[in-house]
Formats: structure tokens, sequence, C-alpha cells
């Protein structure tokens, strides 16, 4: 199964020179009729979108543009990350996208190197909504975190050209500045209360107005979410995880339910009120048990409690919302948006909080928040350490340009990730920022990547007690 560190699609100019001889045949069948009638239009469109951008896609008095090459790296500097490349015809105007799916990193590559690069190379770059919808509904096949994470990382690269190509950075392609930076949280995670405290306190010394707060619990063996405590335990958690299959943890919803209200109790007590406090119980909780932790949770005055429920379950949130006051966010293992529609719809929830990464990037993200504004409710997409620089940068350029952005999750990168792929967003006295710099504003060194070759790796599986398989 392990791969060497960097991957390229190997579909250059021989795959673009192939595809110019098929897209020449179906531009023959389109004009059958010969004339401009239906077939002549679809025939314009085949042809500017598949083959040569001429006619259509530039504009300003730009020459056309063309994919030449997709290139998918695969590197593990610190974890494994899924890098694309798309270069074009212009002198050293390339984009890179993020497509890292954490524990199926292998399957969305081979997905971009084997079906998707070819159908790329020659396209038109700036006809980014006619590529997504292109490579969504062209398969037939279409959906699935591996195809919307791939998508995403396509989108993203297509994204970072066009921004490039305008000089812009893409939060002023998406509509200009809406905020001066995106409100962002971070994780305090610990053993016990006093250790979860000590996090919340070196993320507010930090900065930081907003902290997710998870703690472990008693009598279970291991929690999501407070591998981290220490980051010593959390490293070598991870390696632990590369070497072997993975770790089992013990979940039982008695004990989580009893100790969650109490961590937040001993953190409003400790705390004050003016710092903000979140929760993610990662889609482990039955309706029931939601609405009772959500009702529980009301004097502490959550920002919100995450993902409750599992994914499928979305008119369950019904019975939470009449239980409970405590604003709830769900949505990072949507990735179709049509997920995200009866929660939006519905006002089910206050936050929507999809993967851009593995929902099919920007060009889907703007859909889901331009609903969701409509229904007053607001964004917070996911932003864990297992997605690379380049999603964590297109979230912060929809967050700053959309009226409705409500709250980023933000990691810091290590070093050694950086040395990869550099750039991303920034943050200060409690916002993430991007800079001004033309496109998303990251970039990979593929040399580095090679360094750090691929390491297959796990998420942990959760069981009761009984030995029955639960949500992790
Ligand atoms: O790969 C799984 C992680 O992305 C997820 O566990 C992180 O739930 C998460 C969060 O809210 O950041
Ligand atoms: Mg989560």
């Amino acid at each position: 199964m392990d791969r060497p560190s960097s991957e390229s699609s190997g579909v250059g100019r021989r795959g673009f020179l192939g595809l110019g001889g098929a897209a020449a045949l179906g531009r023959s069948l389109l004009s059958h009729d010969g004339g401009w009638g239906r077939h002549g239009f679809l025939m314009s469109m085949a042809s500017a979108a598949e083959t040569s951008g001429s006619g259509a896609g530039s504009s300003g008095g730009l020459p056309p543009l063309k994919i030449t090459d997709v290139r998918v790296i695969v590197t593990c500097p610190d974890r494994n990350y899924v890098v694309v490349k798309i270069s074009t015809t212009e002198a050293g105007l390339y984009g890179v996208g993020d497509a890292t799916l954490n524990g199926r990193e292998l399957a969305v590559a081979e997905d971009l190197k084997q079906h998707i690069a070819p159908l790329l190379i020659g396209r038109d770059p700036e006809q980014i909504e006619d590529t997504w919808q292109y490579l969504y509904r062209g398969p037939y096949w279409r959906g699935g975190p591996v195809q919307m994470t791939a998508l995403a990382g396509v989108d993203l690269a297509l994204w970072d050209i066009k921004g490039k190509r305008a000089g812009m950075p893409v939060y002023q392609l998406l509509g200009g500045r809406t905020r001066i930076g995106a409100l962002a949280y971070t994780h305090a995670s610990g053993r016990d209360f006093a250790e979860v405290e000590d996090g919340a306190r070196r993320a507010i010394e930090r900065g930081f107005k907003c902290v997710r707060a998870q703690v472990a619990i008693p009598g279970l063996e291991g929690t999501y979410g407070t591998a981290g405590a220490k980051p010593a335990e959390a490293a070598a958690g991870r390696v632990a995880n590369m070497a072997s299959l993975p770790q089992t943890e013990v979940f039982e919803p008695a004990p989580y339910l009893s100790t969650v209200p109490r961590l937040f109790e001993h953190l409003r007590a400790k705390l004050g009120q003016e710092v903000e406090l979140l929760h993610d119980c990662h889609e482990k909780l039955d309706p029931i048990q939601a609405a009772r932790l959500a009702r529980d949770l009301e004097p502490y005055h959550l920002f919100f409690l995450e993902d409750c429920l599992r994914p499928e379950y979305k008119e369950s949130f019904r019975l939470i919302r009449e239980h409970s006051t405590t604003p709830l966010a769900m949505g990072e293992l949507f990735n179709s948006l049509w997920d995200c529609v009866p929660l939006i719809k519905e006002q089910l929830i206050d936050y929507i909080r999809c993967d851009l990464g593995h929902i099919g990037g920007i060009t889907a993200a703007r859909k889901v928040a331009a609903l969701a504004e409509l229904f007053q409710v607001r964004t917070a997409w996911h932003g864990p350490g297992d997605i690379g620089p380049p999603t964590h940068a297109a979230n912060v350029h929809v967050d700053v340009s959309i009226p409705n952005f409500g709250i980023q999750e933000m990691v810091f990168f290590p070093d050694v990730a950086r040395e990869v792929i550099s750039g991303g967003p920034e943050f200060e006295d409690g916002y993430m920022n991007v800079s001004d710099t033309p496109g998303l504003g990251c970039d990979v060194n593929e040399e580095v990547a090679k360094k750090y070759p691929y390491r297959r790796s796990y998420l942990p599986t959760a069981r009761r007690k009984d030995g029955s398989v639960h949500d992790w």
C-alpha cells in the first residue's frame, strides 16, 4: 500500500493531444446538424470547455488559457496530505489545491490521477463552474467523500489560477470583503477539568476569544478530542496510528452525558462569561441523548454544540430544537450540497459547518452560504489539522467575503508541514485572515514533499463496553 512521497498524475502533453482527438470527434458528432441551432450551441460549449478555451472563458483581452498538467502530490511531513497542482499554458501560472481525505488519501489520489486528470487536460481553467458541473455530474456515479474531495482539490486549484491571473486574492473574486477578519476558535482538551481549563487559559492568552472544550470521560478508554491533551501524547498517538491498524476507543453515553455539563459548569465558574465556549459531540449521540445534553448545557451559554447526530439523521434535529435553546452546528461529514438543505431551510441548526475540502470546494461553499443566508443560518466551516493549508485558506477567503459568516475552526500547522505547503491563513488577536496575495496564497514544494513519503494511517474507531461498534 505504501507509495513514494510525491506522485504525479503522469498525464501531460501526451494526454492532452489524446484528448484533443476525442474532443474533435465529439465536436463533429455534435455539429451533425451543421447549423447554429441547439446542436451548434452545444458544439461551441463542448469545444470551449473541453479543448481549447477558444471563444469562451478568457476575458479582458487575455489570451485563451488551457490546462496542461495535473500533478497529484502525496506527502506526509507530519501527517498525510494530498496536494493538487494544475499547470496552464501561461508560463509560470499554476494553481494549488488540497484533496486530503484523512485515512483514505490514496483513494482520492488515484481518482484524481486515473479518472479526473485526463478530463482536465486541455480545458479552460477559467471555466470553474462548468468544470465543477462536468466533474460532478459527468461520471454518472456522482458524489461520495472520495469524489467530492477530489473535486474540491481541483476546484481550489482553479480558483487559485483565476485569482493569480486576475492579480487578486480569491475573496475579491467572491465579492470583496464583508469583514476585517474571521473570528476563530481553537481546541482545549484534557484528562480532567483542570487540564482543559489550563488549555483554555493558554488559548485565551494567545488571543483566542472562542475555545472548543473536550474532556476525557472517566472510566472510558480514549475519548474523541482528548488525545491532544499533551502535545507529546498526541504525537505518540499519531505515530502509533501510522504503524498499525485503527485504535479502538470505548464510548458510553451515560458517563459522557453526565460529565460534559459538569465540565462547562467548571469552565464558566473558572473562566467567567466572556470567553465563548464550544463542544463537539462528533456524531456520537442518539436524538434524545442529544436533546438532553443540549438542554443540560443551556446554563453555560455555548457558542454552539457541534455535530450531535450522525449525518444521516437530519430530521432528528427537530427533536433537539424542541427541547433546547443551545445553538446547534452540523455538517462536517456532509459531502453533498443537498445534505445541507433540510437543516437550513427548516432552521433546525444555527451554523452549517461543511468541510470545503469534502463538499466540493469554494464553488460548493458559496452556494451553501447563500442558501444559509436566506434562512439566518451562519457558517462555521470545518477546519481541522487533517485538511491541508489550501483548504484553510479557502475557508477564510469565503469567510471574509460572505455576509453570514459565523466562526472559523483553526489549527496551527507544524513547521515541517509548512516547509512542504507554504502560505495559508494568519492568526492575530482572535481572528484569522488571508493576505492580498493573488489567488489562494498557498504553494507546494515538490522537492521537499519527496522527503516525506506517504504513511498509511487510520482514524480511531469506537465500540461500546459490550463490544458493539459505535461511531467514533
Ligand atoms: O478526520 C477527522 C477530523 O477531521 C475530525 O475528527 C475533526 O471533528 C473534527 C473537528 O471538529 O475538527
Ligand atoms: Mg467536529
